[in-house]
């Protein structure tokens, strides 16, 4: 089953991006205004916690019918059936990963260079996640932020793959039809974009998620 990667909302439950608000209710506002995947990511909660709240998002993708991936925590996704998990290069390995997951699990990696990426493809990642593309203050121990140039070298070199590819870091309202208008290489476009703050700790969190949708996909006004 081929996956809509355009609107991918990473979640992120620390105070200053969610506000005291409900995960679950911001997550759902985000799907009601057009998010096309969800990842639930918390580098902070315990196992019980995780799986409790991964649980409760599970309840409310399911209604949209879009597919929830636990960041870092294949136990999790396990523990719950989530469609599949986002792993990092410090994370579990991908074929451990592959062996324990289902067979049609939705397994993305991230990657800020060429090396990553072309391991990932060969390993056989379903998408990559690449970046960061601008810092952000969102994530502040990232590798390397690569902007739209890196991108796009990196686009053009796995151009002959179908591998998923959505871009992540410092991607808001102003920059994403830029972003994906420069990082396209002429065989490879990115197939989405990644975002947290901009939609997480938007005060209307659907607004932003269809004022996202509609400048994906309406044609950049550059050329
Ligand atoms: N990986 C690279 S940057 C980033 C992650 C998880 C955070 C992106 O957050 P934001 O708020 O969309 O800049
Ligand atoms: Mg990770």
């Amino acid at each position: 089953m081929p996956v809509d990667l355009s609107l991918y909302l990473v979640t992120d439950s620390t105070p200053a991006i969610l506000k005291g608000r409900d995960l679950c209710t911001v997550v759902e506002e985000a799907l009601k205004g057009g998010v096309t995947i969800v990842q639930y990511r918390d580098k902070k909660s315990d196992t019980g916690d995780l799986i409790d709240t991964a649980k409760r998002l599970h309840e409310v993708t399911k209604r949209y019918g879009v597919p929830l991936l636990i960041n870092d925590r294949v136990d999790v996704a396990l523990a719950i059936g989530a469609e599949g998990v986002h792993l990092g290069q410090d994370d579990m390995r991908f074929d451990i990963a592959k062996k324990l997951l289902p067979k049609d699990a939705i397994i993305g990696i991230s990657t800020s260079t060429l090396d990553e990426a072309q391991k990932a493809i060969a390993d056989g990642a379903d998408y990559l996640g690449i970046g960061t593309m601008f810092a952000t203050p969102t994530k502040t121990n990232t590798k390397s932020v690569i902007g739209t140039a890196g991108t796009q070298a990196i686009l053009s070199a796995i151009s002959d793959s179908s591998v998923g590819t959505v871009a992540i870091g410092g991607i808001n309202h102003s920059n994403v039809q830029r972003v994906l208008y420069q990082s396209q290489s002429p065989k490879k476009a990115l197939d989405g974009v990644a975002i947290v703050s901009a939609i997480v700790a938007a005060d209307e969190p659907k607004a932003s998620a269809e004022q996202f949708a509609k400048l994906i996909n309406s044609p950049a006004p550059f050329a």
